[in-house]
């Protein structure tokens, strides 16, 4: 089955001031539409690489051909990694509740050191990719990867990402990614963060 393009979970101007509409409306539609379209092309001759679900696809990565392979980790990586990041957006911020909370300060600190380590993770990160809070070895993790390579590559799960490619955030915020980093807070969904963490616990993210 072909993988199709999610649609938005809310408008392309819920996330202003942050994240304007003219990003959202390019990063969704364009971009992210090209990775879906793209792995499609990739998979277009593997009907059996096709039917997986895509995190399997990616934990499995070592077995997909030379051939494809690389359009996979680029497409695959960049269709999954999006559909995340929509996902654990929206109007609102706020903080993580209940394990997670609790799971984070036991890990980095506070959640101020949490948001530290996550901001550091992304400027530290050359060029394009993704600074990342995985659920890894039984643990809470923050790690960065580069281009659209998934966690699910390296078997950990991704409670939530942020994403660092200029065109993530250009147009608004130009060179300055660290204020680009720092106002993203402003618009994580926590309630879905909160999810992923019990889903990555339960081994079902
Ligand atoms: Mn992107």
């Amino acid at each position: 089955m072909a993988h199709t393009l999610p649609p938005l979970p809310y408008a392309t101007n819920a996330l202003e001031p942050h994240i304007d509409t003219m990003t959202m409306e390019i990063h969704h539609g364009r971009h992210h539409k090209a990775y879906v379209d793209n792995l499609n092309k990739a998979l277009e001759a593997h009907a059996n690489l096709a039917a997986k679900p895509l995190d399997q696809l990616l934990r499995e990565i070592s077995q997909v051909p030379d051939a494809v392979r690389q359009a996979v980790i680029n497409n695959g990586g960049g269709h999954i990694n999006h559909t995340m990041f929509w996902e654990i957006m929206g109007p609102g911020g706020g903080k993580p509740s209940g394990p997670l909370a609790d799971d984070i300060a036991k890990t980095f600190g506070d959640f101020g050191q949490f948001q530290a380590q996550i901001k550091q993770a992304g400027l530290g990160r050359f060029g394009s990719g993704w600074a990342w809070l995985v659920f890894a070895g039984g643990k809470l993790q923050i790690v960065s990867t580069p281009n659209q390579d998934s966690p699910y590559m390296t078997n950990q799960a991704p409670i939530l990402g942020v994403d660092v490619w200029e065109h993530a955030y250009y147009l608004k915020y130009q060179n300055k990614r660290a204020d680009y980093l720092d106002a993203w807070w402003n618009v994580v969904n926590w309630k879905k963060v909160d999810e992923r963490y019990a889903k990555a616990k339960a081994g079902t993210l």
